[in-house]
């Protein structure tokens, strides 16, 4: 409902729209295809604090707590992408999040698993950003910079674990090395 209040000397009307009475700045295309990504967010969250809790188990605390950060780091990309679709008046919708199937049998697995996903995400943002520049919506366009520079960081970190685990191997220390290493890393060190 629009509401306008006058001054009492009625030479100024101030006019408050509500959010659903505002042009809508995203197309229902985009609209969907962010919504899923908020859900995709939320999926990745789930998935690495089924990890953490699988690598605690096996008493492998620095990656349990590592990854554990890093779910809490994808719900912080969840809330962006939430807060942007209400920025531009348009509805932000929860949907149904798969279960988190994992399938580990050692910490190299953990973090093939993480890099793999982390590549699908990014296949994800890079369709979002071809899809606003056929649109030509380059205010979403410019929002999904940050994704896409956040995107070839997480790329950047999991394979150089990855690289790690492979030059120190799991042998002997090696196990405890790379644990110890993996709960020292900040998430974008
Ligand atoms: Fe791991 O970057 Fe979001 O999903």
């Amino acid at each position: 409902m629009k509401k306008t209040i006058t001054c009492i000397c009625g030479s100024y009307v101030y006019s408050f729209i509500t959010k659903q009475q505002r042009k809508k700045m995203l197309s229902e295309n985009l609209l969907k295809k962010l919504n899923t990504q908020v859900n995709l967010e939320f999926y990745s969250s789930n998935l690495y604090l089924q990890m953490s809790a699988w690598a605690d188990n096996k008493g492998l605390s620095g990656t349990a707590r590592f990854l554990r950060e890093h779910a809490a780091e994808e719900m912080q990309h969840m809330h962006k992408i939430f807060d942007y679709i209400q920025d531009t008046g348009a509805l932000a919708e929860l949907g149904t999040i798969d279960k988190p199937e994992i399938n580990l049998d050692n910490i190299r697995d953990v973090f093939e698993q993480t890099y793999e996903h982390e590549k699908f995400i990014t296949k994800q943002i890079n369709d979002l950003v071809d899809v606003t520049l056929q649109e030509k919506d380059f205010s979403t366009f410019n929002f999904l910079q940050w994704y896409v520079s956040e995107q070839h960081e997480e790329e950047k970190l999991f394979k150089s674990i990855l690289d790690k685990i492979d030059i120190i191997g799991l042998d002997g220390r090696g196990l405890f090395m790379i644990d110890r290493e993996v709960g020292n890393m900040l998430v974008h060190a």
